[in-house]
């Protein structure tokens, strides 16, 4: 791949795919490999077909890691539904803005708690719907399966719609912008989206949570080589 601005990865554990029956051994291995993130994802059932984590289990998991949280709202309307969780500074919030008619007060309210704000677009949301935001937020989450469960396949448009993003962020002056992929994001495709310029990479079921022989801490060795990192810092 040509002149793509590239940084060294950070991990978000996708935790609605951690069993609770081993959830101190995750924590415990996240905290002991510095995993950046806990991927801390909010459903409602309307946005999504589904529910994932709810409020009383973020507050317990929240007393039991001090990582920070990178908090993912597929809901309709976030704004007030964000106001139901212990955001903290360090956090990052990403929201949709499909369904969503609150967008700036979204991105407010998440900077006022000290957070870091990140607009979340579905794979067929053109990424341009984001310009007008683009001096406030902090990065994107892009969506790279369709949204609502854990382990769907890649949408491999997705691959190209990051590219294009990070060279057009590039050709702007907008580098500092992060880019999040979410969604079946294996070492494999860790490493495709690496080389098209993307920072933070939600790991569920295709990698950390993945039924294999492989220890938690090889997977997340494997990933970190993927993305950016060298045998030295990985190892160290
Ligand atoms: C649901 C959610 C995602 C999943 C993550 C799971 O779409 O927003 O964060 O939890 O994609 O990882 P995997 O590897 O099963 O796709
Ligand atoms: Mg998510």
């Amino acid at each position: 791949m040509g002149q793509i601005r590239k940084r060294k990865g950070m991990i978000s554990a996708s935790m609605m795919c951690a069993g609770l029956d081993k959830i101190f051994y995750y924590i415990s291995e996240f905290k002991s490999a510095g995993v950046e993130y806990l991927h801390i994802d909010i459903m409602d059932g309307e946005f999504v077909p589904n529910f994932a984590l709810g409020t009383d289990y973020v507050k317990s998991l929240r007393r039991i890691s001090d990582i920070p949280f990178d908090y993912h709202f597929l809901v309709v309307e976030p704004v007030e539904k964000m106001s139901w969780f212990d955001i903290r500074e360090g956090d990052n919030v990403s929201f949709h803005i499909e369904r969503n008619e609150h967008v700036a007060e979204c991105i407010q309210a998440a900077k006022r708690l000290g957070a870091t704000s990140f607009i979340a677009i579905n794979p067929e949301t053109p990424v341009e719907v984001c310009d007008p935001y683009l001096n406030d937020i902090d990065g994107i989450l892009f969506m790279t399966v369709k949204p609502g469960f854990a382990g769907k396949k890649l949408v491999k448009s997705t691959l190209d719609k990051v590219k294009n993003a990070r060279e057009y962020f590039d050709s702007i002056g907008k580098s500092d912008l992060k880019i999040e992929v979410d969604g079946n994001i294996s070492v494999e495709n860790a490493a495709k989206f690496y080389e098209r310029g993307a920072d933070i990479y939600v790991s569920g079921s295709s990698s950390l949570f993945r039924k294999c022989e492989l220890e938690v801490k090889e997977i997340i060795r494997n990933k970190r080589l993927a993305i950016g990192w060298d045998e030295q810092e990985v190892d160290k």
